[in-house]
């Protein structure tokens, strides 16, 4: 097996370095205890937490020691609005190389003519690219358009007047519950007030993406911009589709990749997979799958790329210079052989988490995955979401509730739990070690019983049998103390 950065083999990239990285570690915590002790003690506790848990969440991972130390330099402290070379202040010239290697580094990882590295997250990265489709595609009103008002002050019809005036603002993208992202439109999100927004589901039956419908949605629609990508729908998409829909009704395709980023940069999604070459704007973050520091990129087009680097000051702050050069360090470890080999363990891992499901006989939406994530039906469990959520994490298993198509629970409550494979794949885990994390919840789930609250059924309220916690955390100890996190760091 190909190791990982933070694992403990000796064949690990960045092995070689563990001895330093700890010593460094060392020295900075005691630096921090001198200070603010409470932050010190904290950040300690954090990575036991980490270390003595089942991480499953679907957009988190273990960076690279590297990555990591990357971020607490003195980059920080440097002002840099503005664009490569093209700065508000003066003194950018470690700035600007910071920021060209990042960017040269996404352009080559993804084959992208053009790559922004500044956006601070995937929110920020998605309201980049909305005002560059914007700005690109319509002629936006100057600030005076708004009236004297705040724009928190603005009513419905004042938003639905702003967009008239910008000519056509309609965005289409995936709904929340079939999977999509809260910036693809969802209405209490800006993206659903910024844009008149419609949303593509999936199939009742099989929960997949329908193409068909999607292309008939667009043509009566006639978005400006089409949004691919999700947060939570567990199965890959056909992006030359998508493009063609898009280019049939005169539509941006922009792609939302924060998820999946890992899988396309190991080249696990390749041909109509990938993104990058058909979507005119495609976004994402860093720290997901792709295992960098947290953050966000923007990949464009040669035709938007203008607007796009005028992201900073338009609606980005000053650009986190010290996460730009992580953003550089990850990317460059993603461009290594043995990040191919990590991509692809990642899907591996999903699908055998998910027929360690089926095989208990738990309900998945789709009935499967194709990429990192393993979207659970805990109805059938008699549970929310919320319940089963907080019963795994009792058990030391982190996972988080989330909405399921037509979900009866609402997306507070929700019906499912999303899992997803990135960070435990990076500690070292296989197939073996998923079907055993499928068993344990499971049995977790079996174990947990809703509870009545005296005013009627509690959608959070439940118990869990006496013994399934410690059972849980014994076998899963067995395995993490098997696949230590950053085995050097002695904390
Ligand atoms: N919060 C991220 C996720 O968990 O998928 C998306 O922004």
């Amino acid at each position: 097996m190909t190791a990982d950065p933070v694992t403990a083999s000796s064949a690990a990239p960045g092995a070689e370095y563990a001895d330093t990285a700890s010593a460094a570690y060392q020295a900075a915590l005691q630096v921090i205890e001198s200070v603010e002790p409470r932050i010190a003690a904290a950040t300690r506790k954090e990575l036991a937490d980490q270390r003595d848990s089942l991480k499953l969440i679907a957009s988190e991972n273990y960076a690279s020691p590297a990555v990591l130390l990357t971020m607490g330099t003195w980059l920080s402290d440097k002002y840099a609005e503005g664009t490569i070379g093209h700065r508000f202040y003066a003194g950018c010239q470690n700035v600007d190389v910071v920021e060209s290697v990042a960017a040269e580094h996404a352009r080559e990882l993804f084959g992208a003519p053009y790559a922004y590295a500044q956006p601070h997250s995937g929110i920020d990265a998605n309201l980049v690219a909305f005002w560059a489709i914007l700005a690109t595609r319509v002629e936006a009103p100057g600030l005076a358009e708004l009236g004297a008002k705040h724009v928190n002050d603005l009513s419905e019809a004042d938003w639905e007047s702003l967009r008239n005036k910008l000519g056509n603002q309609r965005l289409l993208g995936m709904s929340l519950d079939a999977g999509g992202h809260l910036t693809h439109g969802f209405r209490p999100n800006i993206s659903g007030k910024m844009f008149h927004q419609r949303s593509y589901g999936t199939d009742p039956e099989t929960g997949l993406l329908d193409y068909d419908k999607l292309a008939a949605a667009a043509r009566e629609f006639k978005p400006l911009i089409l949004v691919g990508g999700y947060s939570a729908y567990p199965r890959r998409v056909n992006f030359a589709k998508l493009r063609e829909i898009a280019d049939e009704v005169g539509a941006t395709l922009m792609v939302d990749m924060a998820h999946f980023a890992g899988l396309v940069a190991g080249k696990v999604f390749t041909g109509d997979e990938n993104p990058v070459p058909f979507a005119h704007v495609t976004t994402t973050t860093t720290h997901k799958s792709l295992r960098g520091p947290r953050g966000g990129l923007v990949l464009a087009q040669p035709e938007y790329s203008d607007a796009v680097d005028k992201g900073c000051p338009m609606v980005l702050g000053g650009p986190l210079s010290h996460v730009m050069a992580a953003k550089a360090v990850a990317l460059a470890e993603a461009r290594q052989p043995s990040f191919q080999a990590y991509a692809q363990r990642v899907a591996d891992n999903a699908k055998s988490l998910a027929e360690g499901f089926l095989n208990r006989g738990a309900r998945l939406v789709t009935g499967g995955t194709d990429n990192h994530i393993v979207l659970l039906d805990v109805t059938s469990f008699g549970l929310t979401g919320r319940q089963a959520e907080s019963a795994l994490l009792d058990a030391g298993v982190v996972t988080n509730r989330n909405s399921i198509p037509a979900d009866p629970n609402g997306a507070w409550y929700t019906s499912g739990i999303r899992f997803g494979t990135p960070a435990l794949t990076t500690r070292g885990f296989g197939a073996a070690e998923f079907d055993r994390v499928a068993e344990l919840v499971v049995d977790v789930l079996n174990n947990t019983q809703p509870t009545q609250a005296s005013s009627g059924p509690s959608k959070a309220k439940y118990t869990l049998a006496d013994g399934t916690a410690e059972r849980i955390h014994a076998a899963s100890a067995e395995m993490l103390a098997a696949n230590p996190l950053y085995p050097g760091l002695t904390l």
